[in-house]
């Protein structure tokens, strides 16, 4: 919980201004009814009604003053929790932002946004709280007792027994809640996950007609998380009311004992009055406690799930004055010896000993099996993930000296899965740099054959995108993303697998351009089809994790067995030498 200090010593100041607020108003409450005892036993009983509007008007001035002390309090306490929670959550969603792959993998998305949201209101909430009843109900506790106590020690001989009881009854509720409370936050957790997972997959589970089995798994959660909060209410459902009744048993002993001292002239009316509402205060302030604590048990579960965010250490490291060089052409990537496994899978590596150079300018196919590890292959060149062993190096430089956000500068990546964002169609171009002119943006989407069917739509460039650009075709969101990363002008182009929902020809005229484009750009090209990679400068052919074959078009048809495979599967058996690059 390290990460609270921050803000602790930011705010503590005004946080001790709410809390003196809130002891102004407490104070006022502990008063109130000392002052009715004494209307009721000089006031009434002496028939002095001088007295009683004297000492109604005192009470009338605490009231007030109890009141400018609640709102004062209520200002001041709304005022650091809500810029503790933006803070806080501004700081997470930052931490989230600077966090590498390997990192962030280690948690599920749903609980990431559950962190971010949930969690710190429950944090925000616990902090509000603080300020307000938490530091109240235990002052109200303690000083109704004290009060009560002065005002009458034979009638505090209850207090004796009833307080214990009612503390050991808090003390168990508390001891049984703290677990249950856990538990109500992780089904919660589930529900979302669940929710998350179908409204990423809806069309999925439309298409194989799996709305049912969907619905199973989350009414499943749903009454996962309906049982757990039972679970609770029914601890409070039984707690509660022994308290209460504890407490009532005690305002009836009260009662009783103090008629009988009436009775023998021991004692004033007023007296039994003020007493029975220092125990109602003492009451409220015990309930108050143990709702405090569901809240803070709440609130220490969310803690701790933000806090496990803020301890994730990014592992990726750099020196912040290594550059890479400024020199042109760049775009030279060395691979030394690389190997590379996803953390969590059981180490298996997914690339093995790979050694590679692609030259400035040079356009590099790769191509392989699916599952060999391609795309592995070229993330580990922006930095998306940190080698296991080896080396790579862009233009000389040895990339894990390098700061991930300038290396990131000279790339430009369009990834398997293509990702829009909701916007126009100009602003999901202008991610690809944003100081990029109209003109730029229109060449770029020229070039990656989107410009005509841009035009197309009566909004043109303006035309906006829903979410993860829903309301396009799966090759328009190609083209889009292809026309993204030519507007970075990069030094490394990383085209994966980006042309598979393209037809022939619309892929061969962005080749087309591209080969204009491409002159000192260099480029990786992971594709399926050999067509679309026959003609690059070197063809890398993956197997298994590993390198089988680096060469052009013929000399991999002469030496390669594996090439030779995927071009039999593609040309059908006949000898594939008649497959020449255009
Ligand atoms: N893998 C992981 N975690 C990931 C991504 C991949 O464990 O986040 C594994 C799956 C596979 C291997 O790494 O066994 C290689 O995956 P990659 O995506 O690199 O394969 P590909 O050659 O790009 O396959 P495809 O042609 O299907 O895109
Ligand atoms: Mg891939």
């Amino acid at each position: 919980m390290d990460f609270m200090k921050k803000y602790v010593r930011k705010h503590w100041k005004l946080f001790l201004v709410a809390v003196f607020f809130v002891m102004l108003e407490a104070l006022a409450d502990l008063l109130q009814p000392t002052i009715m005892s004494h209307i009721l036993d000089v006031g009434v009983a002496e028939k002095r009604l001088d007295y009683v509007l004297k000492m109604g008007g005192i009470m009338l001035m605490i009231t007030a003053f109890g009141a400018v002390a609640a709102s004062m309090r209520n200002i001041v306490a709304s005022h650091v929790s809500q810029k503790f929670g933006t803070e806080l959550r501004a700081d997470l969603f930052a931490k989230m932002q600077s966090l590498s792959f390997t990192n962030i993998e280690r948690f599920e998305r749903a609980s990431l946004i559950t962190r971010l949201t949930n969690d710190v209101t429950q944090v925000q909430n616990f902090v509000n709280g603080l300020m307000r009843i938490f530091v109240k109900a235990p002052l109200l506790c303690i000083g109704s007792l004290i009060m009560a106590v002065r005002l009458n020690m034979h009638l505090a001989v209850v207090l004796l027994i009833v307080v214990p009881i009612v503390g050991i009854l808090v003390a168990l509720n508390l001891k049984v809640g703290f677990a249950r409370y856990v538990n109500v936050q992780k089904a919660l957790d589930g529900v979302n996950r669940v929710i998350r997972e179908y409204l990423s997959g809806v069309r999925v589970v439309k298409a194989f007609n799996r709305f049912d089995h969907e619905a199973d798994k989350f009414q499943k959660t749903n009454i996962e998380y309906q049982d757990k909060s039972i679970q609770v209410t029914r601890l409070l459902a039984i707690f509660n009311p022994s308290i209460l009744l504890t407490v009532n048993f005690g305002i009836v002993a009260v009662l009783w004992l103090g008629s009988w001292r009436v009775n023998q002239h021991q004692m004033q009316v007023g007296h039994i009055v003020a007493f029975v509402n220092y125990m109602t205060q003492i009451l409220f302030a015990l309930l108050t406690i143990s709702m405090v604590f569901n809240m803070f048990v709440r609130a220490k579960a969310s803690a701790t799930r933000i806090g496990e965010v803020f301890n994730q250490l990014n592992e990726m490291t750099w020196d912040d004055k290594a550059e890479l060089p400024a020199h042109r052409p760049g775009g030279r990537i060395d691979f030394a010896n690389v190997s590379f496994a996803y953390e969590g899978a059981a180490g298996e590596p997914v690339l093995k000993q790979i050694n590679l150079t692609c030259l400035p300018g040079e356009t590099v196919g790769i191509i392989g099996s699916t599952g060999s590890g391609k795309s592995s292959l070229v993330s580990l060149v922006p930095r998306f993930y940190d080698a296991s062993s080896g080396e790579i190096r862009v233009d000389g430089v040895n990339i894990r000296q390098l700061d991930p956000a300038k290396l990131r500068d000279r790339i430009a990546i369009v990834p398997q899965n293509t990702i829009l964002f909701s916007g126009t169609i100009e602003e999901n171009l202008h991610w690809g740099n944003e100081h990029a002119t109209r003109e730029e943006i229109e060449q770029a989407a020229t070039m990656a054959q989107a410009h005509s069917f841009i035009v197309g739509f009566p909004e043109g460039y303006g035309t906006r995108l829903g979410q993860k650009g829903v309301n396009l075709s799966g090759g328009q969101k190609q083209r889009l993303s292809i026309a993204r990363a030519l507007v970075r002008k990069p030094d490394i182009l990383i085209l994966d697998d980006c042309t598979s929902a393209l037809d022939t020809a619309t892929e061969t005229e962005i080749k087309k351009s591209l080969k204009v484009f491409a002159s000192g750009v260099t480029c990786l090209i992971i594709a399926q089809r050999i067509t679309s990679v026959m003609d690059a400068d070197k063809i890398v052919v993956m197997d298994d994790g590993e390198i089988v074959g680096i060469g052009t078009h013929e000399m991999l048809l002469e030496s390669c067995k594996v090439y030779v495979e995927i071009c039999q599967s593609q040309f059908g058996k006949e000898l594939p030498h008649h497959v020449k690059a255009e």
